[in-house]
């Protein structure tokens, strides 16, 4: 049981291992499909964290080895990771044009991007992205936002190291708010790529908002986008009213 009181219902066996998940609302009766795991498995162990992800272990699955999962069900991005695609990039990258819908559950833009294997180091798991293909680029995936009044969104941001101007930009939109970020790879490397981790706050106004992460930077040398998290933000602080 999740804090929020739904259940998370993952994995199983039906003559296949299950990378499958639903959330259940006591409060409602409703089943929602929830984001697929990295790999199926059953008869595991499942671990409420204090921030509110899911620890998956043991049980049985094809690979024996990877068989321990962070599972993120607050989460409304999904495939956040960029890890799962029709594609694979292997170790260095691929080149996907705009409209490309090869990476799970999201849409290619602009000039397109490179998918990131081996390329440069990841800030999580295997794989990330540089916005940049030859040009700016731009990544989107429609979120329900039905559940909450505000969402609070974090990624890891990076910068190609191999060149263009010092300073990579790019422009995250929820529906039509946005907000810059910027990063500097001075000093960065293959050996010391600098992710960080940028925050922002949008107000949904609708059930359902496209996140984009669009390119600022031109050339083929982009800012290097990982890790989408998309959660309910905190309440603001209440307006202090000052009296005379
Ligand atoms: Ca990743
Ligand atoms: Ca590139």
């Amino acid at each position: 049981m999740l804090a929020d009181g739904r259940v998370l219902v993952v994995g199983g066996y039906d003559g296949v291992y299950l990378a499958s998940a639903e959330l259940y609302d006591p409060a409602t009766g409703a089943w929602t499909a929830a984001d697929s795991l990295a790999i199926g498995l059953s008869s595991h162990s499942a671990t409420l964290l204090a921030d509110g992800r899911v620890l998956l272990t043991g049980g049985h699955s094809l690979d024996v080895l990877k068989n321990a999962q962070i599972y993120d069900p607050l989460n409304v991005i999904r495939n956040a990771s960029f890890e799962s695609a029709g594609v694979d990039p292997g170790e260095g990258h691929s080149f996907l044009p705009g409209d490309s819908t090869a990476i799970t559950h999201w849409t290619v833009g602009g000039a397109g991007i490179d998918y990131l294997g081996g390329a440069w180091p990841p800030a999580e798991g295997r794989r990330s992205l540089d916005l940049n293909g030859p040009g700016s680029g731009s990544i989107r995936q429609v979120m329900d936002t039905s559940r909450w009044p505000r969402y609070l969104v974090t990624f890891s941001l990076a910068g190609n190291p191999d060149g263009g101007p010092a300073v990579k930009s790019l422009r995250v939109y929820a529906g039509s708010q946005f907000q810059d970020f910027t990063f500097d790879i001075t000093g960065k490397s293959k050996a010391n790529m600098g992710w960080t981790v940028k925050s922002w706050t949008f107000l949904a106004s609708a059930a359902s908002t496209t996140l984009e992460f669009r390119s600022l930077t031109s050339g083929p040398y982009g800012p290097l986008l990982d890790k989408v998290r998309v959660i309910r933000a905190p309440a603001p602080p209440p307006t202090l009213l000052l009296l005379d």
